[in-house]
């Protein structure tokens, strides 16, 4: 399965985009086999998954906010905790054991730019200052899979608040730590290190624009992100930013991470829409997790009610790649 590997440094194109090869049901299926036969049962976790204390291990699990519901089942956690994607851990899917050396204590949270209360926060203080709650989220990757998830967490637009942004701050850019001793994936010089996202301030404080600190009722694993990643589940999953370390408020259009890569195949905005192949393959369709199934691509993924408004006015930019 490391085909696409092998002459990284001459294939950027492929290298930047390797999920369209790699996923098919087969590979998926043969991947999970590989993964499950090396793991001794549980959530299917690593036992270092475990190892450092989470002082806020009693805030789980949090109350389930029936406003967001799902059309279909909950992806078991034994599939989605070792189906992951997280280049700063490799560039394939397996990477659950290697993001076990992420070291999430102590974590500091650095909000800054335009903003009226720009401050450095350890982790475990932000946590004193929100209220989590369960939210079940649909989430669609640009390259077709798609699962379902119980995330724990608290609106995005609560930090915004906490920032008191500026008027002239019109994006929110987010960004992932930069450690490649431990995250070898940032030892590979041709990517834009750290990564990158970026939201619009109204899309930033979008009711289902959510700031994830655990899930399937627990702290947030390594492998998901932790300790706290972005989850827009209207949009393609890598706007869904890992490992969060800053906050930005911009007055400029922050490129992000795969926009610097590939500009022509991963947009800004990257909102899912049926109707508007990727350069390389249709989104008319998604698989479902772990079974493959093909079930039909929804505009918005299925969120058009809550998000559609935040484009009008908007239709001259490229909104769904
Ligand atoms: N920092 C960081 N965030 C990231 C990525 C990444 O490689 N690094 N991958 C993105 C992509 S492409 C996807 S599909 C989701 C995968 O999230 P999951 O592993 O929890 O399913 O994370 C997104 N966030
Ligand atoms: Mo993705």
């Amino acid at each position: 399965m490391n085909i696409i590997r092998k002459r990284s440094w001459d294939l950027p194109e492929r290298e930047a985009t390797p999920e369209a090869v790699f996923f098919n049901r087969r590979s998926v299926l043969a991947g999970l086999g590989i993964a499950g036969a090396s793991i001794a049962g549980g959530a299917g976790l690593p036992r270092a998954a475990f190892a450092e204390e989470d002082p806020n291990a009693g805030l789980y699990p949090a109350k389930r906010n029936e406003a967001f519901t799902l059309d279909r089942e909950i992806t078991p956690e034994k599939v989605t905790s070792i189906y992951n994607n997280f280049y700063e851990f490799g560039s394939h899917k397996q990477i659950a054991s290697a993001a076990q050396a992420l070291k999430i204590r102590p974590w500091e949270v650095k909000i800054d730019g335009l903003c009226d209360n720009p401050q450095v926060l350890d982790y475990d203080d932000l946590m004193k200052k929100v209220s989590l709650e369960e939210r079940l989220y649909r989430f669609r990757c640009v390259e077709a899979w798609a699962m379902a998830v119980p995330w724990t967490g608290f609106p995005l637009a609560e930090l915004v608040r906490l920032a008191s942004p500026k008027p002239e701050a019109k994006y929110l850019r987010m960004e992932t730590f930069m450690d490649p001793d431990t995250a070898s994936g940032q030892r590979a010089s041709w990517y834009p290190w750290p990564y990158v996202e970026g939201l619009t301030l109204a899309e930033a404080t979008n009711e289902l624009a959510f700031m994830v600190t655990g899930v399937y009722g627990k702290p947030l694993a390594k492998q998901y992100g932790a300790p706290l990643r972005l989850a827009v589940p209207w949009k393609y999953g890598f706007k869904s930013i890992k490992s969060i370390v800053r906050f930005s408020f911009v007055e400029e259009r922050p490129v992000s991470f795969w926009e610097e890569i590939q500009s022509a195949e991963y947009g800004f905005w990257a909102n899912v829409n049926p109707e508007v192949s990727h350069p390389r393959w249709s989104q008319a369709r998604e698989q479902l997790l772990p079974t493959g199934e093909q079930v039909p691509t929804q505009l918005f993924n299925g969120y058009g009610e809550q998000v559609a408004a935040l484009y009008k006015g908007l239709e001259g930019e490229n909104l769904y790649m």
